[in-house]
């Protein structure tokens, strides 16, 4: 069965000011759009990898053909990450998370600040395009960046890092040009407020 793209969990604009609805927009109905079309190209004709879930793809991309791994690694991504995106954030969001997730982001990091920090500095230090990453690896949480549309789920080989992604930013350009220009540490700081901290909580 092909690769679908799922309707944004909320309206464009739910995320303004922060969010603003044309990058939404286009993020979702262009970017996000291409990443599935192109996966669906990618892997037309291989029954092996037609019949695997997206995450069964990303997670294991040596089963995949020499011939489409490069495709299939960047759109299969793609279409992960941003899936995960969408529904890490939220309308009426923000925040600070609570419980279990909070105690482990001050055991790991000393204190939420001190996290956030810490998060917006591997998002701008990311150069060019890619994702900043919470994970949970072996138990403990961790912040890893990737390149392009790398994701943690892919291992340590392929995108430098591992782990059990539970937050993903996404710091493409196209994610915050048109409201922030060339300013990503300001839209990294606009993004705290729209982080749906319960859909993450559920994901440790
Ligand atoms: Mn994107």
């Amino acid at each position: 069965m092909a690769h679908e793209l799922a309707p944004l969990p909320y309206d464009k604009a739910a995320l303004e000011p922060h969010i603003d609805a044309l990058t939404m927009e286009i993020h979702h109905g262009r970017h996000h759009k291409a990443y599935v079309d192109n996966l669906n190209k990618a892997i037309a004709g291989n029954i092996a990898l037609e019949a695997k879930s997206l995450e069964q793809i990303i997670k294991d991309l040596s089963a995949v053909p020499d011939a489409i791994r490069g495709p299939v690694r960047n759109n299969g991504g793609g279409h992960w990450n941003h899936t995960f995106f969408w529904n890490s954030l939220a309308p009426n969001a923000g925040g600070a998370p609570t419980g279990a997730l909070a105690d482990g982001i001050k055991a790991a990091f000393g204190s939420f600040a001190d996290f956030q920090a810490k998060f917006e500095a591997a998002g701008i230090g990311r150069f060019g395009s890619g994702w900043a990453w919470l994970v949970s690896n072996g138990g403990k949480l961790e912040i890893v960046s990737t390149a392009n549309q790398d994701n943690p789920l892919m291992g340590k080989a392929v995108a430098g890092c591992e782990g059990k992604p539970l937050l993903g930013v996404d710091v493409w350009e196209h994610a915050y040009y048109l409201k922030y220009q060339n300013k990503r540490a300001d839209y990294l700081k606009a993004v705290w407020n729209v982080v749906n901290w319960s859909a993450v909580a559920t994901r440790l």
